[in-house]
Parts: C-alpha cells; structure tokens; sequence
C-alpha cells in the first residue's frame, strides 16, 4: 500500500535523464527539514526509460529539441500517445494523498506540464492544492489587469496574441497559484497555509489568478539570507539508479556577483549568497559515502563567485583525502592564480566553462564581463596548465559586435588554442526578455520593432542593429568560426548528441594515455557507441599501471558496456584491491546477470568484510536492481542454463 505524504512534488518530461533535478531535491529537502512529508514523482525519467526508443531524442538538451518542443502539434501527439502512462502516474501521485501537489516548470517541459496539470485537475477534483514553479515562469508590466502585472510562461507565446494569453491565464485558474523565482519560502508558505486550514492570498513571490485578467495583487519577498538555513539535498526521494549518469548536482553559491547586459538570471536569483565551504563539504560528504556517488555537477552561474570560501572548500576536500570530481561555470578573475587553479585540480575539480564570450575587449565590456582580455587569457592557460579541462563560451553577434569585433574574437580563439579543450557553447546573440540589451535597446542596438516581436517562446534570433549586424551576418559569422575550430583540431560545438559525445571521447583518449583523469568525458558517451572505446579501455585492464587498471574498470562500468562482463569479472581477481573494487562497481553499474554469481563467489572467498566499500555498494545494487525488476525465478533459470 502507497504511504501518505504531504506534499508530492512533480517533473513532467522532458528533464535531461543524467541527473536528479537539483530544485526539486532542493525543496523535497527543505520542507522535510520543516516537518513535511514529500514525495518526488520524476515522471520524466520514469518515461524516458518506458517511451519508444526513437522518443528518447524528445530529451537531448539542445535548444533545437527545446524549439521543437514548443510546437502544439509535437505536444499533443505526444500527450495523445502516451496518455496511459501519464494517467497512471498521476494515479499513483494521487494514491498518496497528498495535500499539496507542486509541479516545476521550464522551458521545454512547461507546455506539457500544461495538459498533465489539466488531468491531474480532472482527477484529484478542486481539494487538492496545486501549485507550479520554477523557471518557466515570469511577470511583465501590464496596465490591463489592474494590478499592474501579467504572468508569462516560456515556452507558450502570449504577447500580443489575446487567444493564447486567454488560454494560458485560463489554465492558470486551474492552479491554486503559482511561485515566481526562489522556490523555498513560498512553498513552505503555502504548505503551511494549507495545512492550518488559512487562505493562501498574500503569501509573497505568488501569483494568483482566477480567470483571464483576474489576478491577485502580487508581493515580493526578499531571497534567503542565510543559504545555511536551507538543508542539503539528499536525494533520497529518488531512485538514483534510473538516471543515465552515476553524478548528482550540487550549488556552491545562489545568484552572481555579475550584471551582465545579455543574463536574465542575475534578476531571478536576487543578491548573490555564498555557502559556507564547511556546508559544502558536509553534503559532498553525504554524497560519497551515503550515495556512493563522487561526482559532481556544479549548477552555480559561477562557482568561482566567492573566493576565499572556494579555496577554503578545496583546501578541505584536499585534507580529507576526498577523491572526487566536479566542475562548473566560472568567471574570469584575477584573483584565479595558478595557484588556485593549482588547488581547485588537487581537489577534483575536471573541468571548467569561462564566460568568455567574446574576443574583442570592446564587447566584452559591452556585455558587462568587467575582466581584460589579458585576464582571460591569463586564467585559460593557468587552468589549462593545472590540467583542469577548460571550455569556454563564446557568443556571435552581440549588438554592435563589427566585422572588426569579430575577427578578434577568432584571432583570439586562434591565440589561445592550446589552452583551450572545447567551445562548449557558441551561439548567435539571440533578444531574451528582461535582459538590459531589451529593457534598454536605444543603448544597445537591436531594433526596437525587433524587441517589440520577441515572444515568450524562445530567444528571438532574427533582429538587427545599426551597425548591420543581422541575422545573415551572424550565421555568416558562425559559419567562419566553425571551419576555424575544425582547422584548429577543435571539436564542433554545434555537433549534437552522440557525434559529439563520441568525438570528444576520442579527443580525450588520444590526449590522456592514463584513462583514470579523463573519466569525465566518458560520462558523456551512451553505451551504444561503446565499441570501439569497449575495447580500447579492456586493453588496458592489463596494464602495469594501477591506476589505469582501475580508471578502465570505471569507465568501463559507466559506459554500461555489456560486451566488458567477461574481461571484468576477470579484474575482479586483480592484485590490486583498488581495481577488484573499481571492477566491482564497474559489474554493479552494468547490472548484468551473469555477473552476479561471480561477484557472489568472490565475497564468500575472500571474504566480505575485509574488501573495499564498493564491492559492498555494488551488491546491494545489485541485488536491489534484481530482486525490484525481475522475475527472481526466471534470473535463476537463466544462471542454470548458462551454468551447464
Ligand atoms: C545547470 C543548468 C543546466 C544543466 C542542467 C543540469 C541540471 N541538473 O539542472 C544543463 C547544461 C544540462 C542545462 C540544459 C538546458 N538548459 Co539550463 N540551466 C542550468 C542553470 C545554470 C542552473 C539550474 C539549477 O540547478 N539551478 C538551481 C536550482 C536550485 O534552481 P531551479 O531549478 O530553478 O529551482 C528553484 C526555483 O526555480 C523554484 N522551483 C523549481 N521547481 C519548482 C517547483 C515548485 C512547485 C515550486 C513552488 C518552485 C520551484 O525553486 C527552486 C529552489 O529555489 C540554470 C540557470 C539557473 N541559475 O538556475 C539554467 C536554465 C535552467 N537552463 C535553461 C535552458 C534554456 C536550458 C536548455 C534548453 C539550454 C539549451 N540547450 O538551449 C537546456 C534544457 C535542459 C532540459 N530542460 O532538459 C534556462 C531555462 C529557461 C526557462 N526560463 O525555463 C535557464 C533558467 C538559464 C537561462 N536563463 O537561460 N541547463
Ligand atoms: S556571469 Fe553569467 S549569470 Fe552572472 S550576470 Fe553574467 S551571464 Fe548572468
């Protein structure tokens, strides 16, 4: 029977399936630390591993797939077909009964959230709250509503179309309100309302809208403060087993000590808030020795904001022998010495994203980076030398970027080469809402009948300056950058899914001969493009070096390659304890049933106690993964067949 809870928080597809979603485990954390019961419902995942296999495309994180999802045609055929599936899991959300039903919304899952919200209406009936949040979600100024805002959603265009901003605050009635940025605060609000039987008007960063044009005066709240006050995720309303990447995300800091002109995200987050580096270290703790996970995807806008707390955090991983990796979006500063760098790469960091942007320093003041280009360089090559892997951004067509602008930017990309590994991100500026550039076009450039077209949909990518800078000039731009990248051995950064995966595996293979410090890349690649890595990474389980045995033993595992079993049941009786315990979380990721009797023989040998954590680890798994999904009585017919 299905135990009740208090809240059950919602992830509508599609959400990237190699994580958990920081700001759902963020909030399941923060109401149980104030005595709510939550469930977490990651319909996302659940669907992406039971939807046809071609449908897992509908999850790539491009923004071409994020574009693709804003076609009303994609989502009601989508809804239309897996309609079973989303009645079920709203049935089981219900089976808990939940008082509060909170639902996150983001770009490219918000129009869909749409009609699972609308059914889950329809069955839950009018008792049970309903609330939705996250980044979708935005207010403009308007004089139409009497109270001087209307919402907007990304992902469902409104401006200037009655219809669809009739049928979006018409489906917003259905919702018993919704919360604007910082999720934590209000929710409790609201949970707390509702459980004391109290009206929910007032509470401070809601929206409340009870039909077209019918909103409720909206308050705002100030941030958190004290980012102490706000519990560590656990994750333990997930089944971590179900994501595609054995790493979890982490926050180091909320909000940025930037004011970028292009960056709507300095306006959501409020004033920039560092964590203490000790809470830091406490939940990475958690993670490795509660999760058995030691990698780490750092969400920060900058993970380098505070200094002195990055250093001291690194300092702390280092001093408790910590071995674990992680990496995120930093900002150039000159405060990043080699020294820094030096420390950050002792303590796991494997790589870094620069906010570069843009080559020429003109524009790079213009978007308000606020660092020289000496610095930048200065940073790349300290980054690069401490062997921490260094990506960079970069953006084509800022407003008032000139052909000359443009050409320093590719001579610089030209000059840093070496120390550059991947343009991780390169795009054409595209117009964003409540960004300076649009808030104030007269002082940027973009045309203001431009502005005026930009939509809640996406980006608007087809607007012109003064200076002639259109859209043709900028794909025109982006052309000559990408044969300069591939005349540069640099890999392509429009490259999507698995090409990409792959090419920048084979990179990493050819630069790092010591397959353990470049696990990171092969997190990247799916189990099918495993042949020719499968047997590159076997090769080397008979190599001299320990620390090779056991890096392949560990991609090997990640890479979920199959065709491995054999060689790493063989590692399992390696002199080394280090590569028979990476051989068995290897075998434990893989999740094959052959493995099993093996890594069951070798316990009872040798002994459980005395072998390492993740031989442990990897039998739970294991055994959990088995006993959960399968017939238990089939796997053992299939182990006598396969014994004879
Ligand atoms: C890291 C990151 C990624 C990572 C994802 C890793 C991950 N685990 O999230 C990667 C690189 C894969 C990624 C990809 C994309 N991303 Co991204 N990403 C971010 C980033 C920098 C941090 C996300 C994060 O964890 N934030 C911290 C958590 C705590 O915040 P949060 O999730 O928003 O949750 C808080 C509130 O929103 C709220 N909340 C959330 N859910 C709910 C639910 C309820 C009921 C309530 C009450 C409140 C609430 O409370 C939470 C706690 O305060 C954000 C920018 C940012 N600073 O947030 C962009 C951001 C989320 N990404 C964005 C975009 C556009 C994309 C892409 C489409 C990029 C592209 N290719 O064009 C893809 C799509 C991915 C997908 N949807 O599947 C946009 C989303 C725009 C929007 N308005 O929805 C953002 C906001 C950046 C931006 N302004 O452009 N992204
Ligand atoms: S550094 Fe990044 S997050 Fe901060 S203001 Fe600039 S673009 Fe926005």
């Amino acid at each position: 029977m299905t135990s009740s809870v208090d809240v059950a928080l919602v992830m509508v597809p599609p959400f990237i399936p190699d994580e958990p979603h920081l700001g759902l485990a963020l909030l399941a954390s923060y109401l149980r630390g104030n005595d709510f019961s939550v469930a977490v419902h990651d319909m996302s995942i659940k669907l992406f591993h039971s939807c046809e296999e071609d449908d897992r495309r509908l999850w790539d994180r491009s923004a071409a797939t994020a574009i693709e999802w804003q076609q009303r045609d994609l989502r009601e055929s989508f809804f239309k077909k897996y309609w079973n599936n989303f009645d079920a899991y709203i049935d089981e959300i219900l089976a808990s009964k939940p008082k509060v039903i909170g639902f996150c919304c983001h770009i490219t899952n918000s129009v869909l959230s749409m009609e699972v919200i609308n059914l889950t209406r329809a069955k839950a009936g009018p008792d049970i709250t309903l609330v939705a949040g996250g980044p979708a979600f935005f207010v403009n100024e308007s004089e139409t509503t009497g109270v001087g805002y209307e919402l907007c959603m990304y992902g469902h265009p409104t401006r200037g179309q009655a219809e669809l901003r009739h049928a979006l605050e018409t489906w917003i009635s259905k919702l018993d309100c919704l919360i604007l940025d910082e999720g934590e605060a209000p929710l409790l609000e609201v949970c707390q309302r509702v459980r004391d039987g109290e009206e929910l008007t007032g509470v401070a960063n809601m929206v409340r809208c009870s039909g077209p044009g019918e909103y409720e005066e909206l308050t705002r709240g100030p941030p958190i403060r004290d980012l102490s006050t706000i519990p560590y995720p656990t994750f333990e309303e997930f089944d971590l087993s179900l994501y595609t990447r054995p790493q979890v995300p982490v926050l180091f800091n909320r909000g940025c000590i930037k004011k970028c002109t292009c960056c709507v995200e300095r306006y959501r987050w409020g004033n920039f808030r560092a964590r203490k580096a000790e809470d830091i270290l406490a939940e990475l703790k958690h993670h490795v020795e509660v999760l058995g996970i030691s990698w780490f995807n750092a969400c920060d806008m900058l993970l380098n904001a505070n200094v002195r707390e990055l250093a001291k955090l690194c300092d702390l991983i280092v001093a408790e022998e910590m071995s674990i990796y992680w990496g995120g979006n930093v900002v150039v500063r000159k405060e990043m010495t080699p020294e820094l760098f030096g420390k950050m790469r002792a303590a796991g960091c494997g790589w870094l994203i620069f906010g570069i942007e843009s080559g020429a320093e003109r524009i790079v003041d213009l978007i308000g980076k606020n660092f020289t280009l000496t610095e930048g360089e200065q940073n790349l090559e300290a980054c690069h030398q401490a062997g921490i892997r260094t990506y960079i951004n970069i953006i084509i067509g800022f407003p008032g970027e000139t052909e000359e602008d443009f050409l320093e930017s590719m001579e610089y990309v030209r000059r840093n080469r070496e120390n550059i590994d991947w343009i991780i991100l390169m795009a054409m500026f595209e117009l964003f809402h409540h960004t300076e550039v649009v808030l104030n076009p007269e002082r940027y450039g973009p045309r203001c009948e431009d502005v005026a077209g930009l939509t809640e949909n996406f980006g608007l990518v087809d607007w012109s300056d003064e200076t002639g800078n259109t859209y043709e000039v900028r794909q025109y731009r982006f052309a000559r950058m990408q044969r300069l990248l591939a005349e540069l051995g640099l890999p392509d950064p429009t490259m999507q899914g698995d090409d990409l995966r792959l090419s920048q595996v084979r990179q990493e293979l050819t630069e790092h001969p010591a397959i353990h410090s470049m696990i990171g890349a092969a997190l990247e690649v799916e189990p099918k493009l495993d042949l020719p890595l499968t047997e590159a990474l076997e090769g080397n389980l008979a190599h001299d070096e320990e620390k090779t045995r056991a890096g392949a033993c560990r991609l090997l595992g990640m890479l979920g390659s199959r065709k491995a079993v054999p060689s790493l049941i063989e590692a399992l009786r390696d002199k080394s304890e280090w590569v028979r315990g990476e051989s068995a979380r290897a075998l434990g990721l893989i999740c094959d049933p052959t493995s099993l009797p093996h890594l069951e023989s070798i316990l009872t040998d040798e002994g459980y106690a005395v072998l390492s954590g993740d031989m442990q680890l990897s039998m739970a798994r294991m055994r959990r993964l088995y006993e959960a999904s399968r017939d238990v009585t089939e796997f053992e017919q299939q182990q006598d067949a396969e014994d004879q």
